[in-house]
């Protein structure tokens, strides 16, 4: 016998298998072998300027020391591999973004996915129980709920993986106090493959279901804030945020494109005009961007991924749109387009910041230019 152990957790699960998600119940204790890779993880310091994930260490890894009631965790998973609805007509579309971008988040966290957890929250109570929800916020390990309900294993790329539904999948939980038993393991099924390690452009893999996020694309696309040092930008390419290589390449990626019902994604989050960044007013970006993962990154850290995806072409016909990053109003923005306009051959565009009143321009100006 596993799993729910109460006919309410049962009806709770098949309600949210009825709504189209992939549901299965973890105890809410995580195995020690769990606890001491988490600890391990933080310890080298592997979550590089993430500082959230080092602090209420004990309550991601203990909930029950701040909510003494929680038994169980039910784990919701939709998938999200969509067809590619292909670039929109015009502008400078060739930067990379990560399938989970392609949709408004606040929208389809809040508008998709947070009705549904209500209406479960709201059942659970009728039921008897008690509960709370977590989609993107909150301190718990998704993944390691995912992998303790036997939804799947964690790949050696650190995704879950579901034999079906492969990795491409948004994960929520929803935290009771019904009492479960441990489901069994799902086998660790990567077998002898290493595809993802050969893979990942910047060697982030650790191997053992963890990644160094010093290393890793999405890391410094969507959550580092400062200057992206020029020594990664050759890994990073052509991704403009995010970065779904590991995935892309897994042969548990289903063929047969997948996606929940709720979940729509739109062209101008998948291939957006890079000239936006640069370029648009900053009432005109929050209204095109609105909701979105880059209106949360905002306008001047889109620039600089933008600076980062057009410097890497190597190709002069980008230097007009470069040079408007020169003369951009943040710094940081500033800063990044003189390494980019260097690299495509725009050596007097560099030149000139080096009498920028900024010293973070000035000096990367100079840096960019002895470098390069
Ligand atoms: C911080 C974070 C990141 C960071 C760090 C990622 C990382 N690998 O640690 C960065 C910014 C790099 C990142 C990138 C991405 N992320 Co992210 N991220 C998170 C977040 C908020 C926390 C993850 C975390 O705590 N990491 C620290 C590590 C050490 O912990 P962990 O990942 O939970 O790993 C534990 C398990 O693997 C467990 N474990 C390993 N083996 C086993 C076996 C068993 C039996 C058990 C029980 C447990 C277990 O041990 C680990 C340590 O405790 C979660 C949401 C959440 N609250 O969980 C989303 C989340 C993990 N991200 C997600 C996604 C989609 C992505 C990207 C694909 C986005 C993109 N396109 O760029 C990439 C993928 C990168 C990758 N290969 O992992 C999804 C993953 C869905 C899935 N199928 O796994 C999540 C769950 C968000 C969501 N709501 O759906 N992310
Ligand atoms: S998301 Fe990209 S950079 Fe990060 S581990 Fe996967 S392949 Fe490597
Ligand atoms: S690419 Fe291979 S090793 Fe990597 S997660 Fe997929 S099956 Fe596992």
């Amino acid at each position: 016998m596993f799993g729910p152990v109460e006919s309410a957790a049962v009806t709770l699960q098949q309600d949210a298998e009825a709504r189209g998600f992939l549901a299965a119940w973890a105890p809410v204790d995580l195995p020690p072998s769990v606890v001491d890779r988490y600890r391990a993880w933080i310890a080298d310091r592997r979550q590089a300027g993430m500082g959230q994930l080092a602090r209420n260490v004990e309550v991601r890894l203990a909930p029950r020391s701040r909510l003494a009631w929680a038994r169980s965790v039910l784990v919701l998973a939709a998938p999200h591999r969509f067809p590619d609805p292909g670039p929109p007509p015009g502008g400078v579309r060739i930067g990379r973004v990560g399938r989970i971008f392609w949709m408004r988040e606040q929208d389809y966290i809040q508008r998709r996915v947070q009705p549904h957890l209500d209406e479960l929250k709201e059942i659970c109570h009728r039921l008897g129980g008690r509960c709370r929800d977590y989609v993107e916020q909150g301190p718990l390990s998704f993944r390691s709920y995912g992998a303790g309900a036997g939804l799947g294993w964690i790949g050696r790329n650190g995704m879950l993986l579901h034999p079906e539904w492969g990795s491409y999948m948004t994960l929520a939980v929803l935290l009771t106090d019904f009492e479960v038993e441990a489901a069994p393991e799902h086998p660790f099924r990567c077998g002898r493959c290493r595809r993802c390690l050969d893979r990942c452009p910047t060697g982030a893999l650790l191997g053992d279901g963890t990644l160094d996020a010093n290393r890793c694309i999405s890391y410094w696309t969507t959550q580092h804030l400062d200057l992206i040092p020029p020594e990664v930008w050759d890994g990073l390419g052509s991704w403009l945020f995010g970065c779904d290589e590991c995935q892309e390449v897994c042969p548990w990626t289903p063929e047969a494109e997948r996606f929940w019902e709720g979940y729509e994604p739109e062209p101008e989050l998948a291939h957006p005009d890079l000239s936006d960044f640069l370029t648009l007013p900053i009432h005109m970006f929050a209204q095109k961007y609105a909701q979105s993962a880059f209106e949360r990154a905002g306008r001047p850290r889109m620039a600089r991924n933008a600076l980062i995806v057009l410097g890497n072409t190597r190709d002069s016909a980008y230097l007009p749109l470069i040079r408007m990053g020169c003369e951009d109003p943040s710094p940081l923005v500033r800063a990044t387009a003189s390494w980019a306009a260097v690299r495509v051959g725009g050596r007097q565009e560099a030149e000139r910041l080096l009498r920028d009143p900024e010293p973070l321009v000035c000096n990367e100006a100079r840096r960019a230019l002895e470098f390069s």
